[in-house]
């Protein structure tokens, strides 16, 4: 970073270039407060922006009825209270011009218009290998050489051009609502189109009712809209910022949008229909995004049954203001889950469409054909109009940045080319071979699916801080390095995976704009992880990313930022805050006892068909105690044999229920989950012997637990895996019963041996401890009978085993023995197959309905059962329902 930054050179110098240490593309938000940052910190800072005058995305979109739709509690800076006391919004959602206003008055009260040229382009951007800086050059005016450029040009700021033939013949007027006239436009007594039903077009379309003489929208694709119930701001969001604005502000940072509302923790499945009926009706009475798309269900964001019922509920709400049937259901959003497309705030927009001058039409039905000298003419007809307005949305998130063209990083590479199947990015922040080079709110952080200004400010923040780091220590290059940048990516479709964002057709998806790479763009894991991510990047060294300084100096710091699953990771970073003592530490029964506690703060299973609890009897006569899971679908069905786990210590058919009904609804088949005796009160061989008597017990009586006639199926989990591994081999060994297959999810295979790397590489931090296992082992049998097969079934004779799947997980102690089972049974000839858990760990599988990301892995075991016991899929979850 620069060593003498207020010596820079900031005036046009030699050869009609300025130099100054950072270069800021962009006067919104963004652009604003990393100016005054940058100046606090004693950086010489330029501003280049397109526009007369600051405001970024609310000096473009003046189209009437432009406002925010993040209440004015939270769409606020917030880096000094002395600016929040010093201006007070007037409304829930500010105006357009209300919001330009604040800006002007953020430039004034800080004297950052000095910093800025305005009416100025950015229209190259190239890094000089030598003298490590970058060229800028612009529309207007010398260029800029900088040591470090900045994009914070916004998301939403490149409109999207019509795709529609013919526009140029149009002889009327025609409107962008993203390069509004500043004079305003007066439609009175005119005919107007709209095309685009996006945010921008829901917030003009009522507005321009209220003037033209006709109104016709061209709908393309209806959206989910609620009202806004604008108004003064409501006294219980005003009053925690009054009673503690740093708290406030504190949890805003934290929370998963920016906005700091509690979240729904009820599944759907566990409320009644009266009880869902009054949780949308107080959303809707709330008139709030963050309201709607977090409080009604925990189901609703990430599940597509729990979605349904959210969207269901909101298309009623469509057909009680339109009146005409038709137009209601041309109006009603069908083809995308509730959220996965950006909802949108409505004043009057539905019943916009019950007036007789507004009418609807439906491009799906009759798509544009093109436009005329006269009007739009479409498949079925041709509307006559005065005005077009295009409310047809941007080239977002990658647009503004690849609108700079060239922008050439190391080696001559361009960034248009890196990002040609998609934009890469590490943290959203910075891109591989581009030194220097930072993206505020950029592709790969959280920027439109949060607040933007607490995104912001937490992105500006970083970049300065950083600077500010790399300058005391002596550095003036920062560049991600491709290891954490491919890291970054395979994080972003993991947090993907979670969200329905995925299943619409979107400008997050780049699927607005023909041709543009596919593939959803903004973070969708949350604004307070993200947070937490950029910190701990910080405090393990700047980890991916390499520095360098005069003389060669260079620090890199290569790796991954995120390996866990980021469902996973948020579990463990909870239960680590927790400071839980050790489960060893706690004895035989605190440790039951804790963990029965534990568990009554996780989610209730799933409703199956039929739960039934009943006992048989133990290898030495003894009840145990067994839970019959049914599908709700006819039978009779496969029966599935479960042993829970618990490290033969703890667990009973309570501890693994939710994993159990899971299972059962996956795979249509009883699940049958059978108590053993836990040590240290029954050492070994009680357990297995207990295991193979219950699986006796089950094959005599399957006729009368409604199951199908024929081989049995067995399933275990942890110490549970360990005993039906064993079973496996015992059944074998003593003449039956038979046996289809075998499910083992992160089984304990080997006492003899706790060498293996998974045993070092995730001794701790994991949940299941190398501490915590040897615990286990020791209260479970001696180490001189480790070599027993009914204890190591990995040191028993494997060929003629049952197929199996086994299930391994990354971050789990017991990962290597469970591979190396697999393989063992695999070289003895058993039909194996494995599945090799990337960033889980070792309960992943069974925290189900928290542990999203494991679904897909559970559908495959169930897939694996099926396939084993030969049956079809009738009967079975579809698999879109997860
Ligand atoms: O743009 P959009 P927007 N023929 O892309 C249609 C933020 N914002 O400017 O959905 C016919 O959402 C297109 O149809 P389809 C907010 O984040 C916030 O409205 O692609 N139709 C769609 O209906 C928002 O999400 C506020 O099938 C065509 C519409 O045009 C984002 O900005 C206010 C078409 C475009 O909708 C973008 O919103 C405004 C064609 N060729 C915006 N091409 C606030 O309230 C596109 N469409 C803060």
């Amino acid at each position: 970073m620069p060593q003498t930054a207020r010596t820079s050179d900031t005036t046009g110098g030699s050869h009609g270039v300025q130099h100054v240490d950072i270069a800021v593309v962009g006067a919104g938000f963004a652009g604003l407060y990393l100016l005054h940052r940058l100046r606090q910190a004693g950086f010489t800072a330029q501003g280049l922006e397109a526009g007369d005058d600051v405001g970024g995305t609310w000096y473009w979109n003046r189209y009437p009825g432009a406002r925010c739709d993040i209440q004015t509690t939270d769409y606020s800076f917030t880096f000094d209270p002395a600016l929040e006391a010093a201006w007070q919004w007037s409304e829930k959602y500010a105006t357009q011009p209300e919001i330009l206003r604040y800006l002007g008055f953020v430039a004034d009260r800080y004297d950052l218009r000095r910093d800025i040229r305005f009416g100025t382009r950015v229209t190259s951007a190239r890094w000089n290998e030598a003298t490590e800086r970058w060229l800028l050059t612009t529309s207007a005016g010398p260029s800029v050489s900088c040591r470090c450029y900045v994009m914070a040009s916004g998301c939403l700021s490149e409109p999207k051009p019509p795709e529609i033939d013919g526009v140029a013949s149009f002889e009327g007027e025609v409107y962008v609502t993203g390069r509004w006239p500043h004079e305003g436009v007066d439609f009175t007594g005119k005919r107007v189109a709209v095309i685009g039903t996006g945010s921008s077009g829901i917030q003009a379309i009522p507005r321009i009712a209220e003037q033209a003489a006709h109104l016709t929208v061209f709908q393309r694709t209806p959206n989910f809209a609620f009202p806004a119930h604008n108004g003064p701001r409501p006294a219980h969001r005003v009053a925690p910022l009054v009673q503690d604005l740093a708290a406030y502000r504190a949890q805003a940072r934290q929370s998963l949008s920016g906005v700091p509302l509690p979240r729904a923790t009820e599944f759907s499945w566990q409320l009644s229909d009266d009880e869902r009926r009054r949780r949308f009706e107080e959303a809707l009475a709330a008139g709030d995004l963050v309201v709607m798309l977090s409080q009604l269900w925990a189901d609703q964001g990430g599940d597509l049954e729990g979605n349904a019922l959210a969207a269901e509920h909101l298309r009623g709400y469509i057909r009680s203001v339109v009146k005409d049937p038709a137009t209601a259901e041309a109006l009603t959003p069908r083809d995308h889950p509730f959220g996965s497309k950006r909802p949108c705030l409505e004043t009057n927009y539905y019943a916009t469409f019950n007036k007789p001058t507004v009418g609807l039409v439906n491009l799906r039905q009759e798509p544009i054909e093109a436009i005329t000298a006269r009007g739009i003419k479409t498949a079925r007809r041709t509307v006559d109009v005065d005005a077009i307005v295009f409310a047809t949305g941007f080239d977002a998130m990658t647009g503004a940045i690849l609108a700079v063209h060239p922008i050439t990083g190391r080696g001559g590479q361009s960034i248009d080319s890196l990002w040609a199947q998609g934009p890469q990015t590490y943290l959203g922040l910075t891109v591989a071979g581009f030194p220097n080079l930072f993206l505020i709110t950029g592709p790969g952080s959280p920027s439109v699916l949060s607040n933007m200004a607490v995104s912001i400010e937490q992105h500006v923040d970083w970049v300065v801080d950083r600077l500010i780091d790399l300058r005391a220590a002596g550095f003036t290059t920062i560049e991600a390095t491709a290891t954490a940048q491919a890291g970054w990516q395979r994080h972003l479709a993991d947090c993907t995976a979670l969200s329905l964002h995925r299943l619409a057709n979107t400008w997050y998806t780049g699927a607005n704009v023909p041709g543009k790479a596919q593939g959803v763009m903004p973070y969708t894991g949350g604004v307070g992880p993200y947070r937490t991510i950029c910190d701990d990047v910080v405090a393990q060294g700047m980890l991916g990313f390499r520095l360098g300084g005069p003389g060669g100096k260079t620090q890199c710091n290569d790796g991954e930022i995120v390996r866990l699953q980021p469902d996973a990771r948020l579990v463990l970073g909870m239960m680590a805050g927790m400071n839980l003592p050790p489960i060893e530490s706690m004895g035989a029964a605190g440790a039951r006892a804790f963990v029965a506690q534990f568990n009554t703060t996780r989610p209730a299973g799933r409703p199956v068909g039929e739960v039934l609890d009943g006992t048989l009897p133990g290898a030495d006569g003894a009840p145990l105690a067994w839970r019959l899971y049914r599908p709700a679908t006819p039978g009779p069905h496969p029966i599935v044999v479960y042993y829970h786990g618990g490290g033969w210590v703890l667990g009973d058919a309570a501890s693994d229920d939710p994993f159990c009904r899971d299972l059962c609804r996956r795979s249509g088949m009883i699940v049958v989950s059978v108590d053993y005796r836990h040590a240290p009160e029954h050492r070994f061989p009680a357990a297995p012997e207990d295991g193979y008597a219950a699986l006796c017990w089950v094959a005599e009586h399957a006729g009368q637990l409604g199951g199908r006639a024929g081989p049995l199926l067995v399933a275990g989990w942890s110490a549970g895996g360990n005993i039906a591994a064993v079973t496996c081999q015992l059944a074998r060994d003593r003449g039956g019963p038979v046996i289809a297959g075998q499910l083992l999810v992160c089984p304990v295979t080997d006492g003899t041996t706790f060498d293996r790397p998974s045993y070092t590489e995730n001794a701790t931090g994991y949940f299941l401890t190398r501490g915590l296992m040897h615990w286990f082992w020791d209260l479970y049998c001696s180490p001189a009978e480790r070599g027993d097969p009914r204890v190591s079934p990995l040191q028993g004779r494997l060929a003629g085993l049952p197929p199996a799947f086994v299930v391994t997980a990354e971050f789990d102690p017991l990962r290597d023995e469970g591979i190396a089972y697999a393989e063992a049974m695999a070289a003895a000839g058993v039909p194996v197959e494995q599945l090799q858990a990337r960033g889980h760990f070792h309960s992943s599988f069974t925290m189900v309905d928290v542990i999203a990301t494991a679904v897909s892995g559970r559908e495959h075991m169930a897939e694996a059962l099926r396939r084993f016991a030969g049956t079809d899929e009738a009967g079975v979850l579809p698999k879109a329902a997860e």
